[in-house]
């Protein structure tokens, strides 16, 4: 008996314990432990039936992932499953915590299913690109029926004990010792004799011929791109027409074939990325950290009234700061109606409303800024402003108290020159809108001691956020990248391509929106704005490429002015507009260039390969230490499709060499400053390697 599972028995009842820290993850001890306990049970006279529980935090959270690519080792999940279902003893599940993937399937191959009130149930597979590999998609049909299959298995969510129970996953929700009703429970199967009937006995029914169909045409958009959703779909029809034996034949079949694929392949590299990343490169593991019990916002328009929903959200007392009462009682407001909102639709109760609220004080006065463990600035975007605003919270702030700016591309050490204390100094900028996005771009300054941005990776993870470390430049990290797809397709509009065209070509890619699309969504006059800010900084070309100018100057900033690239009728919808295209042939005649016919391919490879190729850049100058600090970025705040795993994961799928060939391919036909190749991509190219070569 391995030490990950150990036997043991209390009267009549044998139990299977699994301890493999941290969350019991079915890892190949695992697997045969369980298999080893229950030969034991069964070997065993005096014992009448079988418990399998976990201790720890949680019940089993599934197959150990980091075995996937690896050979299979036995006893292979599926027929560990099927050794529990062909027990002659009833096999009970208790559960705690959360029962995810194969960590379903150990249950559902059990004769008896209990669980607290607390555990959650769920089938995650789908979103590391596959799908339940060990009888899920052929069991869960059977006891909960096709529908329920069919949200739970393609949406990849866990379903609450008592959702469970009434779907009839669960047979019984337990208040009180877990292991203690569960020997109460096993004593009444014995004793009351209750009927022990295999899932895989049952039948799987579907209502109608067209479910399936129906189901995957309805969740067509969400599933857009994706391949696994779409198995899942098949392999639970399949529950429906082939005996069991056969159907699990071919959800293996399915399963393997995922597991190979390349959409999995970056699910995982996702999985795992999420969570390497808060660990930074040359940092201890128990590098000290400041606690973090009170925290000012400075600023209550979009960006501060969204970062000061972060901290009360998690529990953290905020002082909200302006500089006029009507801006307070705005961006209060504004507050109150987010939340308002969530509550009108069930998501959120009142009374949790009502607290958060209350963790907000409103004050016109620095002086109630001076406790706080961490500031963060959200002011207006100018260098002269944020020195103001620093020179004075440096003054009032107590000694150890955290300065941070949410500026999006502001030189941080600059501002942290005009204090006393640039070790405390740093960036974190967040996305908007800020309560929502995942993405937390920390910004270390050259001065900004390790413990304080080690507190802001902590705190970042505090309020749900996923915090990447980065340096200082222009735009960083993610901005920095965005600026060059933006360069790419505005001089693509001018040698011939339209709005829509890229704007679909980006969408098809996997993006939730095109940059067109997008930049009418949030108000065209924020990159008219920026672009004057940067002007003297541009190339000739870049300046003269002013389409975004031309638009703005006729007052066309996008959806809040019913049209911008797009024309947009009273519900928001776009329709392309001749206006805009006749605009963009008159600018290309403007300025001399001919315009030609621009393939999708070359759409996607233009705006693409050039962020990849300044992700590479940003790994030489340090600003980013992993190519997965970079993929991280951009799957947080800019919805570049997880199923491709982020820029510089889906460089190495590509193929380093062929996306190094593309670049040098446009370094000949837009010129050598626009895509000169990193030294970095040259290198590896040159040695048939990629960012993530071991
Ligand atoms: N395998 C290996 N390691 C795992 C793991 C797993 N399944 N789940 C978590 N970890 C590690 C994680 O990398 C981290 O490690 C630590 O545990 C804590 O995780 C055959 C094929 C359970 C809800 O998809 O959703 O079963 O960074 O930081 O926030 O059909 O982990 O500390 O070194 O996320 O409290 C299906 C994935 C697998 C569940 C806990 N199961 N895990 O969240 O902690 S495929 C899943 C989670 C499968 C079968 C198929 C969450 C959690 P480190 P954490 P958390």
């Amino acid at each position: 008996m391995s030490e990950a599972v150990r036997f043991s028995k209390e009267g009549n009842i044998g139990i299977i314990t699994i301890n493999n820290p941290p969350v019991n993850a079915l890892s190949q001890a695992v697997r045969a432990g369980i298999r080893t306990g229950l030969e034991k049970g069964i070997a065993d006279n005096d014992i009448a039936a079988m418990i399998i529980l976990c201790e720890g935090r949680t019940f089993i959270a599934g197959a150990d992932i980091r075995e996937f690519g690896k050979p299979p080792l036995e006893p292979y999940l599926p027929d560990v499953c099927k050794f529990i279902e062909d027990s002659p003893k009833p096999v009970i599940a208790a559960i705690h915590g959360t029962a995810l993937g194969g960590g379903l399937e150990i249950p559902l191959s059990c004769h008896f299913r209990i669980a607290t009130a607390a555990a959650k149930l769920g089938l995650p597979e789908v979103k590391l690109g596959l799908l339940p590999g060990a009888g899920g998609t052929q069991r869960l049909p059977r006891l909960a029926g096709v529908h329920a299959a069919l949200e739970m298995i393609t949406s990849g969510v866990p379903v609450n004990a008592a959702r469970a129970k009434d779907m009839g996953i669960l047979d019984a929700i337990i208040e009180g010792d877990l292991k203690a009703e569960a020997l109460i429970f096993a004593k009444k199967v014995i004793n009351e004799k209750l009927p022990v009937r295999k899932v895989s006995e049952r039948q799987a029914k579907a209502d109608s011929p067209s479910v399936f169909d129906d189901f995957a045409k309805a969740n067509a958009r969400k599933f857009r791109g994706a391949i696994a959703p779409f198995k899942c779909i098949d392999a639970i029809r399949i529950a429906t027409e082939l005996p069991f034996a056969e159907g699990m034949k071919r959800e293996r079949a399915i399963f393997l074939e995922l597991q190979a694929s390349d959409q999995s392949r970056a699910l995982r590299h996702v999985f795992f990325s999420e969570r390497e990343v808060v660990r930074i490169p040359g940092l201890p593991d128990d590098q000290p950290t400041r606690e973090i019990r009170s925290v000012g916002v400075l600023g209550a328009g979009t960006m501060g009234g969204g970062i000061a929903m972060c901290f009360v959200n998690a529990g953290i007392p905020v002082v909200l700061l302006e500089v006029k009462q009507e801006m307070l009682e705005k961006g209060l407001a504004v507050i109150r109606k987010n939340y308002a909102g969530t509550v009108a639709k069930g998501k959120l109760k009142q009374e949790v409303m009502d607290k958060r609220m209350s963790l907000i004080k409103p004050t016109l006065s620095y002086n109630d800024l001076k406790d706080a463990d961490l500031v963060i600035e959200a002011v207006f975007e100018d260098m002269a402003v944020k020195k103001e605003v620093f020179g004075k919270l440096d003054t009032i702030c107590r000694p150890g108290t955290i300065l941070a700016s949410n500026t999006s591309y502001l030189n941080i050490d600059e501002i942290a020159a005009t204090t006393k204390r640039p070790q405390d100094v740093m960036g974190m900028h967040f996305f908007s809108p800020a309560n929502v996005m995942r993405l937390l771009e920390n910004v270390r300054g050259a001065k900004t001691s390790p413990e304080v941005y080690a507190t802001a990776m902590k705190v970042g993870r505090t309020i749900g956020k996923v915090p990447v470390l980065v340096g200082v430049c222009d735009g960083f990290v993610g901005n920095r990248m965005l600026a060059k797809r933006t360069r790419e397709c505005g001089f693509m509009l001018e040698e011939g391509a339209l709005p829509w065209q890229i704007d679909k070509a980006i969408y098809n890619f996997g993006f939730p929106m095109g940059p067109y699309a997008m930049g009418d969504m949030a108000g065209l006059d924020i990159g008219w704005r920026n672009r004057k800010a940067k002007f003297d900084s541009l190339t000739p070309r870049e300046k003269a490429c002013n389409i975004i100018d031309k638009i703005c100057e006729m007052g066309r900033f996008g959806q809040k002015t019913g049209s911008g690239f797009y024309q947009y009728d009273e519900k928001r919808n776009a329709t392309p507009d001749p206006m805009i295209e006749e605009l963009i042939t008159r600018h290309s005649q403007e300025v001399g260039i001919t315009r030609r016919n621009i393939t999708d391919q070359e759409i996607i490879e233009r705006a693409i390969y050039s962020m990849i190729n300044e992700g590479a850049k940003i790994l030489e100058e340090g600003i980013a230490a992993r190519p997965l600090d970079i993929d991280v970025v951009w799957l947080n705040g800019y919805g570049f499709p997880a199923y491709l795993g982020g820029p510089m994961f889906y460089a190495d799928t590509v193929g380093l060499k062929k996306v190094y060939d593309a670049i040098l391919k446009y370094r000949d036909l837009v010129g050598t400053e626009y895509w000169t190749p990193s030294p970095l991509i040259e290198r590896l190219a040159g040695e048939g390697k990629g960012f993530y070569s071991k």
